[in-house]
């Protein structure tokens, strides 16, 4: 039994991650999160006291990571500023969490010697052609678009340098597209879900056509598990589930299985800079760590989210009407 630190535990797949902790493994579980606009305490609600705390802080705060890095054997960090649109208004929080966060966590997981898994994203990598069968691999060069995929791709190079100059124990995991139960409101899914059960349109950026690698939360949260357990140090892992799907797409599966006609949506502003298409190759963590995705049928993983917000308004309702405030304000 050990003792680990997740940070950002309050946010959609941190939260995922800690529930599947208590109740798949015997650790104790320190949660430290800043419990910015993005987490939720409801995330959290009903765990068992006895293996579960959560220390409301900033990551980069050194004095208290370095009071609780002290105290735990391993760290997974899933702290970030995650959300592509907001990177794109206020970049500033993007390059302090990400970047000056993730060297915190460096630095004390240096000093105490404690084993660290960091997560990150396929966004580093760039954007793919959408005429093209090219996908993700280890070896991609880093290419990022936007504030928050830099910042993400940084925070990585942290770590690399990190492993290479001071020898700490620390695995790297790049994934794709999450969707599941505790998402925000703000991020694609769970958006075009809980508006239509507003009543409003679902909305797509641009034309429609970009494709995003979906995975679901569950099947990324295993992987980042059997990395812990298994992982070589110093390796990056792509994590994904063959999920290439078309935003487009998605929205009219959304509109079908919640009882519309799958045209009835909206074309709205683009993102600026907005990535092409995202794709995967996980071979690696097939074949080296036996990892197999459990949730491959994408629509049936869909039909069990719109559920998940269908019997949880309690947990999204407070913060709708202030996500869709700020998309009103770029047109989106
Ligand atoms: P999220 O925005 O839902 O949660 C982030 C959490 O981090 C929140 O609880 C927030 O309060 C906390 N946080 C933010 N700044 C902090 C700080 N300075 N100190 C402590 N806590 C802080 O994000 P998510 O979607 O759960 O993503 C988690 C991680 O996974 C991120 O690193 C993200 O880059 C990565 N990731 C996400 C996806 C995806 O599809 N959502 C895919 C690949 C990788
Ligand atoms: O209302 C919308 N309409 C729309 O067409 C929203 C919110 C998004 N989109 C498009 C933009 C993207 O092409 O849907 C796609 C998905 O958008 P997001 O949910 O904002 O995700 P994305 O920008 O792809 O990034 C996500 O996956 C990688 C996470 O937010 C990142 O944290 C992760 O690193």
């Amino acid at each position: 039994m050990s003792r680990i630190l997740v940070t950002g535990g309050a946010g959609f797949i941190g939260a995922n991650f800690v529930r599947r902790l208590l109740e798949t493994t015997e650790h104790d579980v320190t949660v430290l999160d800043a419990m910015t606009y993005a987490a939720n305490l409801a995330s959290l609600a009903d765990l068992d006291e006895r293996r579960f705390r959560l220390v409301k802080g900033d990551i980069c705060d050194t004095a208290e990571v370095d009071r609780l890095v002290s105290t735990h054997d391993t760290v997974v960090n899933f702290a970030a500023e995650s959300h592509n649109d907001n990177s794109l208004a206020q970049p500033r929080p993007f390059v302090q969490t990400n970047l000056v966060g993730t060297f915190e966590l460096l630095e004390a997981v240096r000093k105490y010697d404690v084993r660290f898994h960091h997560i990150s994203t396929d966004e580093v990598y760039g954007d793919l052609e959408l005429d093209d069968d090219a996908r993700f691999t280890e070896t991609t060069p880093y290419n990022p678009s936007s504030p928050y995929s830099a910042s993400k791709a940084g925070s990585d190079l942290l770590v690399r340098a990190w492993v290479r100059s001071f020898g700490i124990r620390a695995t790297i995991s790049n994934c794709s597209n999450n969707y599941g139960p505790y998402q925000h409101v703000e991020k694609f899914i769970p958006r075009q879900i809980t508006n239509l059960i507003d009543g409003v349109r679902p909305k797509l950026y641009g034309s429609g056509v970009n494709v995003r690698d979906w995975i679901h939360v569950d099947d990324h949260n295993d992987a980042v598990l059997r990395i812990i357990d298994r992982g070589e140090i110093g390796r990056t892992y792509l994590v994904g589930a063959d999920g290439e799907t078309s935003n487009k797409r998605v929205v009219e599966l959304t509109l079908q299985l919640m009882g519309h006609a799958a045209d009835d949506y909206e074309y709205v502003a683009d993102r600026p800079g907005h990535d092409l298409r995202y794709a995967i190759d996980a071979s690696v963590l097939r074949d080296e760590l036996g990892w197999i995705p459990r949730y491959v049928d994408f629509e049936s993983g869909l039909r069990t989210t719109i559920d998940w917000y269908r019997n949880n308004e309690n947990w999204w309702r407070p913060i709708k009407a202030a996500t869709e405030a700020k998309y009103a304000l770029s047109g989106q």
